[in-house]
């Protein structure tokens, strides 16, 4: 278990934030049982490199592959549920007077447990939309209103342009993040007096660079690990294990704080 000063100390720089940010990637899921970005996936999929699927170029090569990847880790998380740290998240906004979730994970668990205001930068395993977004920026399709289209072959072709295939609506390695959620984290992470840092490697940017607009701004970085991280060396806090047992005792300790 995390040094107990350390958590006392974190707990009291959260509980006199006004301003809190929660930044959390893949291993927020974890304990969820979704494997992590980085985690060789199992069986069939063990022999494929994450970093070479989650492209626009993967899929524009052999769009079948890639939207079966998609499929299967979105099978993998059918019976996956969110874990306490998930709602000790959500717990902080009864406690503190402005929270915002800014995360990189593409399951929705953040808003599965009630967090209220959740960007998501790199958007949603759940979702499917046209690839060319034929009908503005983004074209969501739902695939199960499909009748005439066979799962096996592979994604369907958009039904509005019938000229592109459906996508998963996640944001692949050398693609842009949406705009709107970029700009507006990138604002919440500036006006920040806390982040705190939840499960995240901190290699794939911009979005790690939100970290540093933070910590540049003035803000104190609590960082939730088991792992030292990128992000370690700028942390003003380093809580050592895994967030789905951390998480909640440092609520409970918010919360002991802010109701003496
Ligand atoms: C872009 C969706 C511009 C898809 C994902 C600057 C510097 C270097 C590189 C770049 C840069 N700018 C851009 C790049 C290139 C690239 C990048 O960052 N590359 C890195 C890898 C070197 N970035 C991009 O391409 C981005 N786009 O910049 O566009 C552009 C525009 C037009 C033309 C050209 C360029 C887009 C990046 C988004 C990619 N999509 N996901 C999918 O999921 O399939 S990223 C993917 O990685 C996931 O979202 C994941 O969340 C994310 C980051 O990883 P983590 O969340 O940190 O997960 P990871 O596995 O790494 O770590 C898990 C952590 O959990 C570990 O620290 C572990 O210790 C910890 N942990 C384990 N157990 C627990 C735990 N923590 C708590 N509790 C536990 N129990």
């Amino acid at each position: 278990m995390v040094d107990d000063n350390h958590l006392q100390k974190a707990a009291e720089v959260i509980a006199g934030s006004e301003r809190l940010v929660v930044f959390t990637g893949a291993g927020m899921s974890k304990e969820s049982g979704v494997p992590t970005f980085r985690d060789a996936l199992d069986g069939l999929w063990a022999q494929f490199d994450p970093m070479k699927l989650a492209t626009p170029q993967a899929f524009r090569q052999n769009p079948k592959l890639v939207w079966d990847w998609y499929n299967y880790r979105c099978e993998l998380l059918a019976d996956k549920l969110p874990n306490p740290g998930h709602y000790a998240v959500a717990e902080l906004e009864d406690l503190l007077p402005q929270v915002v979730v800014i995360t990189q994970n593409i399951d929705g668990f953040h808003h599965e447990v009630g967090s209220t205001d959740v960007i998501c930068l790199h958007g949603d395993l759940k979702r499917d939309k046209c690839f060319a977004n034929c009908r503005g920026n983004p074209t969501y399709v739902d695939v199960t209103q499909l009748s005439a289209w066979d799962p096996e072959s592979g994604p369907p072709f958009c039904p509005y342009c019938e000229e592109a295939y459906v996508r998963p609506d996640v944001v692949w390695f050398n693609e842009s993040l949406p705009y709107h959620e970029l700009t507006r984290a990138t604002e919440l992470s500036r006006q920040a007096d806390v982040m705190l840092i939840i499960g995240t490697s901190g290699v794939v940017w911009p979005a790690a660079g939100l970290t540093v607009e933070a910590k540049q701004a003035g803000a104190t970085l609590v960082e939730i690990n088991p792992n030292p991280s990128e992000i370690t060396p700028i942390a003003h806090y380093f809580l050592q294990g895994p967030s789905g047992e951390i998480m909640p005792h440092l609520v409970k300790r918010i919360r002991e704080l802010l109701t003496r």
